[in-house]
């Protein structure tokens, strides 16, 4: 028999007006679930303990989506570490505790690639968790991420909780964050590349060496990937992550280098002058690239292509100019 969240089953999104819950809202309402539970900041803050414990009591969701996160770059990271594992541990402990206290059987936990050691073995086996020291530029976010693998492992084990955690690589596409400063390579990449081509500048400042490798997934293909695993029966999943693992990697299992990156950012935007490096700003991580062995096993791979994630995230920008330049 099928375990999947039933389509007319209430499903609580935590996170839904960020880039990845939104994703997941449009994923779950293009498959038919009826019943997506969403609710805006004013009327829950997901680091008010008490609130968050009574919301999950009065609506009985059959799942819970926990998207919420504080997430930024390379450079937010490193400013903001405080906020950063702060208000993650947060969230993470009100939801995952307030969803177990709820009777709430099935969760998914979305972290992210910087859970694992900065010089892990390429690509990332879910095994290497908890195997070597963190990249510091985002170590005490990854702590938080970590701490919400464990959350969730560890209700699995005493209470008998059906809890999973997919740990989706990089991820871009409409809904970014395009703040100059604080975003991820690609958003910033982009507003930075589309500003000098209409001011027909010369050259555009790129941050670090160009050498590190990312891999990209596109915010649609983790929400297909998110759905399909939340759907999953649970002797399948158990089959595929334990002993002693609750986590699953989503990607695509394909990098390149900030330099191309940049370059194919150049390309979408129209921007035909030079790049230069800022070797002041940080490089982070040598290389995150993602060993989805287990998720292939598991019956998906992601289908958007770097060159159509990058021209669909590129419309979506100009389309919002307005508003993201505020
Ligand atoms: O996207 P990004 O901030 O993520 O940076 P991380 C990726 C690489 O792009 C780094 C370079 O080597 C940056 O130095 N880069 C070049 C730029 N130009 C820019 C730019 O204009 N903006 C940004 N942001 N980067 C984050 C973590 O690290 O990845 C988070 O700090 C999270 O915790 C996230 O895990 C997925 O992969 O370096």
């Amino acid at each position: 028999m099928s375990d999947a969240v039933y389509r007319d089953a209430p499903v609580f999104v935590a996170g839904h007006r960020g880039m990845a819950g939104s994703a997941i809202v449009r994923r779950l309402a293009a498959l038919g679930y009826r019943r997506i539970l969403t609710a805006p900041r004013s009327e829950l803050d997901l680091a008010d303990q008490a609130a968050v414990r009574g919301y999950l009591q009065r609506q009985q969701p059959a799942a819970v989506v926990l998207a919420a996160a504080r997430v930024g770059g390379i450079q937010a990271n490193n400013n903001y570490p405080a906020d950063f594992i702060a208000e993650n541990l947060q969230i993470e402990l009100n939801v995952i505790d307030g969803a177990h206290r709820a009777g709430v059987q099935r969760l998914l936990f979305l972290g992210s690639s910087c859970i694992y050691p900065r010089l892990a073995p390429q690509p990332m086996r879910e095994d290497a968790l908890l195997t070597g020291l963190l990249e510091p530029t985002n170590e005490p976010y990854a702590v938080a991420k970590i701490a919400g693998i464990k959350l969730c492992e560890s209700f699995n084990r005493q209470h008998g909780r059906d809890y999973r955690s997919v740990m989706p690589t990089n991820l871009y596409g409409p809904g970014d964050n395009f703040h100059p400063e604080d975003s991820h390579v690609i958003p910033g990449l982009m507003r930075r590349f589309h500003e000098a081509a209409q001011r027909g500048d010369a050259e555009v400042v790129v941050w670090g060496s160009g050498t590190p490798m990312r891999e990209f997934l596109h915010v649609d293909d983790m929400a297909a990937a998110s759905v399909h695993v939340m759907n999953l029966p649970r002797d399948t999943w158990q089959a595929h992550t334990q002993p002693m693992l609750s986590h699953l990697n989503v990607g695509t299992g394909v990098d390149c280098s900030i330099r191309e990156l940049a370059e194919a950012v150049a390309r979408v935007t129209g921007f035909r002058g030079r790049l230069v490096w800022d070797a002041s700003k940080p490089d982070g991580a040598p290389r995150k690239l993602m060993d989805v062995s287990r998720l292939a096993a598991l019956g998906w791979k992601a289908s958007i292509t770097l060159e159509e994630g990058l021209r669909d995230t590129y419309a979506w920008f100009r389309a919002h100019a307005a508003e993201i330049r505020g």
